[in-house]
């Protein structure tokens, strides 16, 4: 049976083909869905970053292992997704503007469905204007997150914040963001509500502030 090292290799040779039978078989096998997840697919991808930065990569290799991630998503999601979504609220999601980053924001959305809240997936590039409008859409949402991948883009998480605070929603709404250089501290600095380094931790932190 493939083992976690070969799902890792697979996504990190970006073999798109193979990915969806290799995560089937691993977890027909009885693999815990969460250890491809984590010790696989996002090791691999810090792996592939990790050489990007050496110029060992480039940014086609890092595209077809991000899509190679996304397809075998696809086979694990039904077994990290628990049967009560939507009990705990809904909570709206989005990658700032100027970030097409998702991988990331798609698993924090997929952990924070698991924990039993409605999804709302704003994608990639998405300015603060449009998280402001979403919350309009859905006036019972009391949970926001934002995902920035780039020190370039994590000032619109400042953005996003203050927009969502500006049009009224401050204490109302809780601010949650995240993503690989933002911080505790940045969280602070920019007067989010929420930070959390992973997506597991993710839905811990969401279920501790619609609690608060
Ligand atoms: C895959 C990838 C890409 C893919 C993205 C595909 C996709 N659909 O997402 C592509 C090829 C498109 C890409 C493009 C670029 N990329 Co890129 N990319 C990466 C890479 C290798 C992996 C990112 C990833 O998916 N990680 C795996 C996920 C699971 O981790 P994560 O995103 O950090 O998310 C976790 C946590 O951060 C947290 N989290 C994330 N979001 C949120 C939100 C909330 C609310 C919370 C609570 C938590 C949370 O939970 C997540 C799950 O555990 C990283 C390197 C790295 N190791 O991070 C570079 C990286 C982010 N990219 C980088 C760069 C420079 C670029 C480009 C500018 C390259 C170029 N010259 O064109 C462009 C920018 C395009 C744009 N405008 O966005 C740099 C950023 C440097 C910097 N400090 O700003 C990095 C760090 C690579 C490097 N080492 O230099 N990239």
């Amino acid at each position: 049976m493939p083992g976690i090292q070969e799902i890792a290799s697979t996504v990190e040779k970006g073999k798109i083909k193979l990915i969806e039978g290799i995560v089937q078989e691993a977890l027909d096998a009885g693999e815990n869905a969460n250890a491809i997840l984590e010790e696989g697919m996002i090791a691999a991808m810090g792996v592939i970053g990790m050489k990007f930065q050496k110029n060992e990569v480039f940014v086609p290799e890092l595209l077809i292992a991000a899509k190679t991630m996304k397809k075998g998503l696809e086979v694990l999601r039904p077994h990290l997704v628990s049967g009560s979504v939507g009990k705990k609220g809904k909570f709206i999601i989005g990658t700032v503007a100027g970030d097409k980053h998702d991988i990331g924001k798609n698993l924090v959305a997929l952990m924070i469905e698991s924990a039993g809240f409605e999804v709302i997936d704003l994608g990639v590039d998405v300015p603060a204007g449009r998280f402001v409008d979403a919350l309009r859409e859905n006036p019972d949402c009391r949970l926001i997150g934002a995902s920035a991948l780039l020190t370039t883009t994590m000032g619109a998480l400042k953005s996003i914040v203050e927009a969502i605070h500006d049009a009224g929603y401050k204490g109302r709404v809780k601010v949650m963001v995240g993503g690989a250089p933002v911080t505790q501290d940045f969280a602070d600095l920019i007067g989010a509500d929420g930070y959390s380094p992973d997506a597991g931790s993710a839905a811990d932190k969401a279920l501790e502030l619609i609690a608060s």
